[in-house]
């Protein structure tokens, strides 16, 4: 069985023949970004600055120092990040190797982090020491198996990243078409699914958006959102950044406290945020007290964001605002700089590429819904995947026979080809970009001794566009709200992944006879809080 599903060879040949995967890996082009812009400042992280020389010859002796300490090509690395400056040297230091960065997000917890370790046989776990009052050393401590465990920070007692050798030799370093690394989806079943990218696919996305969205040697991009996350990462992101010679400034976090002085004392010209920040932003009194000139572009995507708030972005923050929709199993799209300002305030924008293919089909029929209608959005692409790594049963119910991904969003698709996300299928909670599996949580509840039944949904939340609500029916002694979100806690499930809202109800609406189907449940009980 194989660990990911490559492209069929006729397409993996056009694309290449269109030029879209160019045989360029992500070793190759930091080295070269260091020749050509051998001093040009590449990561600022607080008080650190490192030129493009330095990050390079730092990914190269953290791949000397992997590869001493055993990390060999095509291993799999548990890293779990924030937006720290480490962060580039090891996923780089990785890339030379040919092994393969698994991307947790740092709000990850017990709970995702034994998955990830025991689903990819990851053979090391990299950690900041303290990151947002969290000790990740006590979570590397709980963790089932044995495994190295690298810190950025003080390693108590681990190995401190900067502590681990750095001469040694090199393995010859991985082929383009090879899985770069392990990216993570949002998921709507019951475990967080793995999405392998290539270097060819994922380089010709990131080298698009960098384009589409104008960057070059001059632009200085703000990571605000955890860099590990595909949106920051790669659309165009930090690594779009760097492909461009551009600077990446790091931000630990992206309140307008943080974020204002950043923009101002880096000159910041770029951005992207999800909808509840942009709000945040924008309502922000401090904005006031900082020259925010040099910014030119807000992107905001990861969730649907209202007109009326695009509205407010170019007078309030003056830049202008771009829409961002993607998905880290592939599809990206954009509103572009040229676009009419009535196509950037209501789409989320259209394909990176040409060689995008997209069907919107009626959900229970799974015909073609004539054009301008909503349907379920199917796509297959250069760089998007053919399978989930390691989920050869779920791939069947994910992908159409022929390929194309089943997305799991409602669009319409516009005269102009842009696409207006109109609602969803999957059963996720988008809680202001942060995806919520429903089926993940309640199988967590479900453990709880006292819970007979659970379904979780989303409802409709002003500043987070959505929140989570479980249902829950208690056995004989029902347990309180605070003591069933207590003991996700203690399962060590990721916080934004805890219910909102928790409801004991006595019964669920079952509709007609017979099993009704989880998905029908939901709906059922989505409708009902949203007409309260
Ligand atoms: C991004 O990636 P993921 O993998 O966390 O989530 C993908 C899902 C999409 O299928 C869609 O349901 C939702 O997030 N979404 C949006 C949206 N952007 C993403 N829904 C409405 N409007 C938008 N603008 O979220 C992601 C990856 C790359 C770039 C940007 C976002």
């Amino acid at each position: 069985m194989m660990d990911h599903t490559p492209w069929p060879p006729e397409f993996a040949d056009r694309y290449r023949a269109a030029g879209y995967w160019t045989g360029e890996t992500f070793g190759a082009f930091l080295a070269d970004r260091a020749f050509r812009y051998a001093t040009r400042v590449a990561v600022v992280d607080g008080d650190r600055r490192w030129t493009y020389r330095e990050l390079d010859a730092r990914a190269t002796r953290m791949a000397a120092g992997l590869h001493a300490l055993g990390v060999a090509a095509g291993d799999r690395v548990v890293v779990q990040l924030p937006n720290v400056a480490e962060f580039f040297e090891v996923v780089f230091g990785l890339f030379r190797l040919g092994a393969l960065p698994v991307f947790a997000l740092p709000a990850h917890r017990r709970s995702e982090i034994a998955y990830f370790c025991e689903h990819t046989d990851a053979v090391a776990y990299v950690i900041p020491d303290r990151h947002g009052g969290f000790d990740h050393r006590t979570l590397a401590r709980d963790l089932p198996g044995d495994r190295p465990v690298l810190v950025a920070g003080d390693p108590g007692p681990f190995t401190a990243l900067a502590s681990i050798p750095v001469d040694g030799p090199l393995p010859a370093g991985p082929t383009p078409d090879q899985v770069a690394f392990l990216q993570l989806s949002g998921g709507s079943t019951g475990v967080p699914k793995l999405i392998p990218r290539t270097h060819d696919d994922y380089l010709y996305s990131v080298r698009e958006s960098a384009r589409i969205c104008g960057l070059t040697t001059e632009s200085v991009y703000l990571a605000a959102l955890p860099v590990a996350h595909n949106y920051p990462l790669s659309s165009p992101g930090v690594l779009g950044a760097l492909h461009a010679g551009s600077t990446v400034v790091l931000a630990p976090a992206p309140t307008p406290e943080v974020v204002f002085g950043l923009i101002e004392r880096e000159r910041v010209t770029i951005t992207g945020i999800v909808p509840p920040l942009a709000l945040l932003w924008l309502d922000s009194t401090l904005r006031s007290r900082y020259d925010l000139s040099s910014l030119a572009l807000l992107q905001v995507g990861g969730a649907k964001l209202a007109a009326e708030v695009a509205d407010r972005i170019a007078p309030t923050l003056g830049c202008r605002p771009q829409q961002v929709f993607g998905m880290a199993e592939g599809l990206v799209n954009y509103t572009r700089a040229d676009d009419p300002p009535e196509l950037v305030r209501v789409s989320q924008g259209r394909p990176i590429s040409p060689a995008d293919e997209l069907r919107i089909v009626d959900p229970s029929t799974g015909a073609e819904v004539p054009d301008g209608e909503p349907g379920h959005l199917l796509t297959r692409g250069p760089y998007t995947i053919r399978g989930y790594y390691r989920a050869e049963e779920h791939n069947r119910d994910a992908f159409t026979g022929d390929g194309f991904y089943r997305t799991g969003d409602l669009v319409r698709r516009l005269p102009s080809g842009h696409l207006v996300v109109e609602g969803r299928v999957k059963d996720q909670i988008n809680r202001g970009g942060e995806k919520v599996a429903a089926e993940e949580v309640e199988n967590h509840l479900l453990a709880h001794p006292a819970v007979h039944d659970a379904a979780v949904v989303a409802v409709p939340d002003p500043h987070l566009g959505e929140r989570t609500c479980a249902f829950v029916i208690p056995r004989a002694d029902p347990p309180t709200a605070a003591e069933l979100r207590r003991f996700l806690r203690t399962r060590g499930l990721a916080a934004f992944k805890i219910p909102d809202r928790v409801e004991l109800v006595e019964t669920f609406p079952y509709t007609g006879v017979g099993k009704t189907s989880r998905k029908d449940l939901r709906r059922a009980l989505a409708e009902e809080v949203a007409n309260r």
